[in-house]
Parts: C-alpha cells; structure tokens; sequence
C-alpha cells in the first residue's frame, strides 16, 4: 500500500496533527510538503480545495478530523466503544471550533486585537478548556494510553503553550493543569520524540 500526506512546509496545525498520527501509528507514508505556488496547482484536483490529503493507493481523503478518524481507527488510536469514539470526534471538532472562533481578523488593530483576544480568553476558550479538561483521565483523555485525540489537542495546546497567539499569554492554562500534562504525555510519546528530533 502506498501512502501520503500533503500539507504546507510548515510543522503545525492540521497537517502537524496526521503527520504525527501517522508516525505514531507507525504509517511509513510520504510526506509530501508544499509551498503556496505548488498548492495553488495541485488545489482544484483537491477535495474540498483544501489540506491536509490522505492519499491511498490513489484515493483522497480530506479533512483533518476524518483523516484522524480513520488513522485512529485503523490503528488502535481510536476508542473501540462508539460513545467515547464520537465524544473523542466531539472534540476534535470543538478544536475545529477554536480556531475559527479565534479573533483574527487582520483589519484589528493591535488595541481591537487585544480586547477580543481578553474576551474570548475569558469566555468561549474557558469554556472550551474546562469542558475538555474534565474529560482528561489523565495523561491522555482515555487515560495510559494514547489516540488521535489527544494528538489533535496536544498541537493546538503546544501552540497557546509557546505563546503563538497574541494577547492570550501561556499562563492562562495554569488553570489547567491536566491539559498541561497532556501536552507533555504526547511530547513525550517516543514515536513523537524520535520525529521531532528528526526535523
Ligand atoms: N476543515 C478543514 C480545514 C482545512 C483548511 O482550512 N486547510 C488550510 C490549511 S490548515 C488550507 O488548505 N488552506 C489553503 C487553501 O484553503 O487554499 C480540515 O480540518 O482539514
């Protein structure tokens, strides 16, 4: 079987997450990383104009959420029970959620930016956090033992983590400690070390 992921040249988000879904899955697949212009060609062959792809043996499979679904079913990084599976789906999609409910408009300006980020750190984002945080087990949601869920959280984390986003300082998830420490347990997953150690 001959596998692929395609997704920007860039480590995170969306591609990030199936690319270390299927490396701890243990998937030897090509990583096929592209810049704007390579996109912009390969884009209307895309389903739904967007990455990251799953390609096997020439079929496509868009969406990072069912891209994950699928790695995780096929691998054992998906709960077997179909309640925790669609609970772990459930929050695959509330991550979906958080990125496109993060204030980001560009024609902010920094002052605007700040208020919304405060608000939305405040409100939507604890929210968020607290809901996921009391489905923690502890480390992983299903607790010793790793699935795509818990790759897909531990890179939004990461991010918020290493202060990516403005105004939203990493300190805000001291409140959270066990979504803290699901991010260490996939950081040090071995399959996970090896692969950032790698690039
Ligand atoms: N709901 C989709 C969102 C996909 C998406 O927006 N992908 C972005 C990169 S993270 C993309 O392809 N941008 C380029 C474009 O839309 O042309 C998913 O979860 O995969």
């Amino acid at each position: 079987m001959t596998t692929s992921l395609t997704y920007f040249n860039f480590e995170g988000s969306r591609g990030l997450e199936c690319r270390l879904a299927l490396t701890i899955a243990g998937v030897f697949f090509e990583d096929i990383r592209l810049d704007r212009p390579q996109w912009m060609e390969k884009k209307p062959n895309m389903p739904f104009g967007a990455m990251p792809v799953l390609e096997e043996d020439g079929r496509k499979l868009a969406q990072s959420n069912a891209i994950l679904a699928y790695v995780g079913r096929k691998h054992g990084l998906h709960p077997a029970d179909a309640w925790a599976a669609s609970e772990h789906e459930a929050i695959m999609q509330s991550v979906e959620d958080l990125r496109n409910k993060m204030p980001s408009r560009t024609d902010m300006s920094d002052d605007e930016k700040r208020t919304a980020r405060e608000e939305f750190a405040a409100g939507w984002l604890k929210t968020w956090a607290n809901t996921v945080s009391a489905r923690v087990q502890g480390p992983f949601l299903e607790g010793a033992a790793i699935n795509v869920a818990d790759i897909k959280l531990a890179v939004i984390l990461k991010a918020f983590l290493a202060g990516t986003y403005d105004h939203i300082p990493p300190s805000t998830f001291d409140a959270w400690p066990k979504l803290v420490a699901l991010v260490a347990a996939v950081n040090a997953h071995p399959a996970v070390v090896k692969y950032t150690s790698a690039r």
